[in-house]
């Protein structure tokens, strides 16, 4: 692919630092281990890592709650170590993507403390969305709308009486998108971190930013976003004054280069595609992939309404598999109720481990043949499962908003084994048995999951990635995927109960599990032809 269009077909790595390695042994990840992992991460042949925010933060929500994005935080690192982080990526091939987080800052930001320090009706106060509160003595809140987490309050009493509003934890209030200091901030952020060489941004719940000014409440209406078609605008969801924002960081990143991906969440494709136009954003994740059961029929026409959404604004598709807010592919998979909803997580939910990791072999290689760039969560590579994480050290405020009923997403957090040897003092710890998916161990084994990743990322970089064009189906029997693309690639995936035959004239390059005695494709097995 041309230089100026890598976005189109990379594979993108996403770092979660405080679990990636540890560099000085605290228990925490940080740059230095980065740093010292950038030949494994060459090695695995990626295009680029997507940092999940560095700056200096409480970690109330694991860095999603920024208190200075022109500082790393200490814990991990320094201004001058992400700065070099990012040239030594660069050197070995790798391009690196920050995360941006603009519907909120951390309630430690300046910003923040500005605010509740100057009191009611002050200018500081404007950049945030201060109201009184109802009732006689305004001990009620000002609004109804539920949180991101789990629908807990989203309205948070100051000492002076008045309320803020925060879509997430009462540590990250949210910002006031129609004032011009806040676009003018986020504005000098990007600049900020474009000018030390970061290729690309994600952009953190890209359609929550907006706000009606008057914060109408839902009166019962869902909270999620309304059916389209109605004319009435969402008080905070996909509200149509995005789009100017997003025009704007568009010209920014266009001076530089850089790219942008939307954390965009819209069941809505038209509603969706809008911030892909041209001149909005390059990306937008692609949830629906996500959320899909190990089901041939859902994944199919996940797939094609996808490639439909994308083609006609000319954005390539992105495909995820999993991230730092979901389950990880290995535990969904091998669950003996694949109905997996994206929200409906248990504590203890029955694994086959065995049958999850085959499934998740077979959709790596689904994943990766498929038109369009392509993310990679750390440790999947590795085949890791959700780790049980003890109740009494979890710290995903995501488990507290739920009252504790929803553990939240720290079993995908667990720092990494990259040897047998545990990690002094993670901060969330590793379970028994984790020492059998260190990196070390797997990279000679020809059968690890991390020799197929690297195998089918290699297999990728030499066909030029698979930005461009489309797929063709192929005939299959019921549950069983095939399709061709156009460089001659063809991958086929049985999650039929019965073995598969293989498309005619065509030679193995690559297969998740063996092929049986007679040549044909097992159960939960993927593979890659040439024809
Ligand atoms: O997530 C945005 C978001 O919509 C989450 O509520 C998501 O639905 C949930 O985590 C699913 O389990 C982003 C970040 O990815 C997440 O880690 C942050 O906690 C959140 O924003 C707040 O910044």
């Amino acid at each position: 692919a041309d230089a100026a269009d890598w976005w189109r077909s990379a594979a993108i790595y996403q770092v979660y630092v405080r679990s990636f390695a540890d560099g000085d042994g605290d228990g925490t990840g940080d740059l230095a281990g980065v740093r010292a992992r950038l030949p494994y991460l060459a090695e695995l042949g990626v295009d680029a890592l997507w940092f999940t925010p560095w700056y200096l933060s409480p970690l109330a929500d694991g860095g999603y709650d920024v208190a200075d994005y022109r500082t790393i935080d200490p814990a991990f690192g320094t201004l001058a170590e992400a700065e070099r982080l990012i040239a030594e990526a660069r050197a070995l091939g790798v391009r690196t993507i920050v995360d941006i987080v603009p519907n909120h800052v951390s309630d430690q930001h300046a910003w923040f403390r500005a605010a509740l320090a100057a009191g009611p009706g002050s200018p500081e106060r404007e950049l945030f969305h201060f109201r009184p509160g109802r009732g006689e003595r305004g001990e009620l809140p000002p609004g109804d709308w539920p949180s991101q987490f789990n629908g807990a309050a989203t309205w948070t009493r100051v000492p002076d009486g008045e309320w803020y509003l925060h879509l997430f934890t009462p540590q990250q209030p949210d910002l006031n998108w129609d004032h011009p200091a806040v676009r003018r901030e986020h504005e000098d952020v990007l600049r900020f971190w474009f000018e030390r060489g970061v290729a690309g941004v994600r952009i953190d719940s890209a359609a929550l930013l907006a706000k009606d000014p008057a914060l109408p409440d839902l009166a019962g209406r869902p909270p999620e976003p309304w059916p389209s078609g109605t004319g009435e605008a969402h008080p905070y969801i996909d509200r149509d004054d995005l789009h100017a924002i997003y025009r704007s960081w568009r010209a920014i990143a266009d001076s530089y280069g850089a790219v942008f991906v939307g954390e965009v969440w819209l069941p809505d494709s038209e509603r969706f595609a809008r911030y892909l136009r041209p001149e909005e954003l390059h990306t937008a994740f692609n949830f629906s992939f996500l959320s899909c059961p190990w089901d041939a029929g859902r994944l199919r026409t996940s797939i094609e309404e996808t490639l439909a959404e994308h083609a006609p604004v000319g954005a390539p598709a992105t495909w995820v598999l999993c991230n730092h807010d979901v389950t990880r592919t290995v535990t969904r998979y091998g669950r003996a109720d694949t109905r997996f909803d994206f929200a409906a997580k248990a504590f203890g939910t029955p694994t086959d481990l065995a049958l999850g990791t085959r499934r998740a072999r077979a959709a790596a290689l689904l994943t990766l043949a498929l038109p369009g760039s392509v993310y990679v969560y750390q440790g999947e590579e590795l085949g890791l499962p959700e780790a049980d994480v003890p109740i009494d050290r979890i710290q995903d405020p995501m488990h507290f908003r739920s009252g504790g009923t929803d553990p939240g997403r720290d079993g995908c957090r667990v720092p990494l084994p990259w040897t047998a040897e545990p990690w002094h003092d993670p901060w969330l710890p590793q379970p028994e048995g984790w020492g059998g998916y260190a990196a070390d161990r797997q990279a000679g084994d020809p059968d690890s999951m991390l020799t197929l990743y690297r195998t089918a990322l290699a297999l990728r970089r030499a066909a030029g990635g698979f930005g461009g064009g489309s797929l063709a189906w192929l005939p299959a029997p019921p549950g069983v995927l095939a399709f061709a693309r156009p460089d001659g690639l063809v991958c086929v995936v049985n999650l039929s109960g019965a073995p598969a035959s293989l498309p005619a004239h065509t030679s193995l390059l690559l297969s998740s599990s063996a092929l049986d005695a007679a040549g044909l494709l097992p159960q939960d097995t993927a593979v890659w032809l040439r024809t």
